[in-house]
């Protein structure tokens, strides 16, 4: 079953929280609608019902759920690549694999299933625009975070490399890279540790997803010939992923 709509149509995936959430909102408000793509639907079904959306289930990492994910949407404009994450913090010595599966799963292979299966409607929209979510992660690398930041550098190779791909093509295609922005994240990243997550963000103040959110709605409403290749933000109080300023 598709579901047919009057409006624009913008994909996010991970939107039942965090930046996905608050970029569903903020696109919404700028006019489109939204699907939300999420394994938590019934966060994202309240998200679409405020925002006059449309949630689908989704899990990046099953081919099957994102053939079916794709299958429903009609046509799209906007695909925004926010679902990913990172599991644990490790040495390379002390790698645990699974953790590694994981974060290349959603971050990277995520990514490619997604854009791969909505590409056909992002071009016969004649005016497509892809944005990936990747991170301070995908420019630097940082003691115990190589299972990450290998994912996030890999995840923006395959976004860079489709600028050049698509070039000719009415495609834009835009990275995103925030630093610390206090989310769900890093409970995830520490296995719901609260005590450990909220350490990553003590002493400053860290970006809200609203904060990222509303840079993508920036990026979306530039006129179609505006390409923002590579957005990088971060707390003011945070120059690189290992070097911050916290006040006790
Ligand atoms: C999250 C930012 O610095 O924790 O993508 O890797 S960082």
């Amino acid at each position: 079953m598709t579901i047919s709509t009057d409006r624009p149509v913008a994909v996010i995936t991970g939107a039942s929280s965090g930046i996905g959430a608050a970029t569903a909102r903020e696109l919404a408000g700028r006019g489109f609608h939204v699907f939300l793509g999420a394994r938590r639907t019934e966060l994202s079904e309240k998200i679409a019902a405020e925002i006059d959306g449309t949630a689908l289930p989704l899990d990046v990492t099953d081919v099957d759920s994102v053939s079916a994910f794709a299958a429903a949407i009609p046509t799209a404009r906007v695909l925004v690549n926010n679902a990913g994450g990172a599991k644990g913090m490790a040495s390379v010595r002390d790698a645990d694999e699974e953790h590694w599966r994981w974060m290349w799963e959603t971050n990277v292979l995520g990514t490619l299933r997604v854009t791969r299966a909505l590409l056909p409607a992002l071009l016969a929209s004649g005016d497509g625009h892809i944005i990936t979510v990747t991170s301070v992660a995908a420019l630097e690398t940082y003691d115990n975070g190589a299972g990450y930041t290998s994912a996030k550098h890999a995840q923006a190779a395959l976004h860079r490399t489709l600028r050049g791909e698509l070039l000719g093509e009415p495609i834009r295609l835009t990275e995103i890279a925030p630093g610390l922005v206090e989310t769900e994240f890093s409970l995830v990243r520490f296995d719901g540790d609260e005590d450990k997550a909220d350490k990553v963000y003590a002493g400053l103040t860290p970006l809200t997803a609203g904060d990222v959110a509303e840079v993508i709605g920036f990026a979306v409403s530039r006129p179609s010939h505006v390409n923002l290749d590579t957005i990088v933000l971060k707390p003011r109080d945070q120059a690189s992923a290992t070097r911050a300023f916290r006040r006790s």
